[in-house]
């Protein structure tokens, strides 16, 4: 597939999933509530419609896509809740007790631009928005598909997934073992990432199968998809902290060696790092080739996981 046919299909989801974003995030109450205090919902439009890639909903609307999802199934409504659930992490990884970051997508964080205790209740109340939006009967006609995709995601995102991550991220980081760094090895900086950033890709992966009806060989390929992918986000990811800039990254970058942490590219170096990256994208190619053409698009997406700038 040609970088700009990608390049624009990545831009039309993005826009069609923010509209959705922009309008479960409106002023007005959702059916079933009574009032939204118009700090928080602002706090949570800033945490959520400030740019980003929405590579995670993409996953869900194009695999969903490649296994056929008819009409009746809003793959973009799933994709929206998991955005939910990844810009609630973003909110709490800024805050002062996680990273202390001022800059997110280029823009103050949300603790900065409003403050700490809004910035909490938000990340706290896009979560929970994250499973209303998943379980609302227009996801899927089949409840049972809806309960799993519930399920799935609670896992991927709570303490054997993304929390669970968070949590030894910070043990590495020395804050509970008196202030020094731990030593990990590649071994245990990949389980840590693959649980920190690993697990919500690979849902998102699995979930467009999923939503899609694909029989279990088929959605554990989409696992395996995601788990690739997700190991060449969080190297790719290393990569920038280590050669981006702050102005196009939109964050902060050197935050790890000033951590004094480990990465996989701390341990590996840098041209190491990149030879990975090239043998995750023939990886993933690999594994998508039974599908043909259909799956280019996720093909290009491995390579654009690899190779992206921000
Ligand atoms: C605080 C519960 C909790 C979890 C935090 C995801 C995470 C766990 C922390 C984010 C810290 C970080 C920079 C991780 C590296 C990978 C990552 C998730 C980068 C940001 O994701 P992108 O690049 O962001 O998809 P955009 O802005 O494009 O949405």
């Amino acid at each position: 597939m040609q970088h700009t046919g990608f390049e624009q299909r990545l831009a039309s989801v993005a826009a069609a999933v923010e509209a959705r974003l922009q309008a479960v995030l409106a002023d007005a109450p959702r059916p079933g509530e009574t009032e939204r205090p118009g700090r928080l919902t602002a706090a949570m439009r800033h945490a959520v419609l400030a740019g980003g890639k929405r590579l995670r909903p993409f996953l869900v609307v194009e695999t969903a896509r490649l296994f056929g999802a008819g009409e009746e199934i809003d793959a973009l409504g799933a994709a929206a809740a998991l955005e939910c659930v990844h810009c609630y992490s973003l909110v709490h990884d800024d805050l002062p007790s996680m990273d202390d970051d001022d800059l997110r997508r280029g823009q103050p964080t949300v603790h900065k631009a409003f403050d700490e205790a809004t910035a909490i209740l938000a990340g706290d109340a896009l979560l929970t928005l994250a499973f209303d939006l998943m379980a609302d009967d227009a996801v899927h006609p089949d409840p049972g598909v809806r309960l799993a995709l519930v399920r799935d995601l609670a896992r991927a995102a709570g303490l054997g997934g993304m929390v669970g991550g968070q949590m030894l991220d910070l043990a590495a980081e020395g804050r509970f073992a008196g202030g020094a760094p731990l030593a990990l090895d590649a071994d245990a900086v990949k389980r840590l990432q693959a649980l920190k950033t690993g697990a919500l890709i690979r849902f998102a992966c699995e979930a467009g199968a999923r939503l899609a009806g694909a029989g279990a060989d088929d959605r554990a390929r989409m696992v395996r998809y995601g788990e690739i992918l997700g190991l060449a986000f969080q190297l790719a990811d290393d990569l920038l902290d280590v050669i981006g800039d702050a102005a196009t990254v939109g964050k902060a970058t050197a935050k790890d060696a000033a951590a004094g942490k480990g990465t996989l590219v701390s341990l590996m170096g840098v041209d190491a790092a990149r030879g990975t990256l090239q043998s995750l994208v023939t990886e993933a190619g690999m594994l998508l080739e039974p599908y043909g053409p259909a799956a280019e698009v996720l093909t290009a997406t491995a390579a654009f996981v690899a190779t992206r700038r921000r």
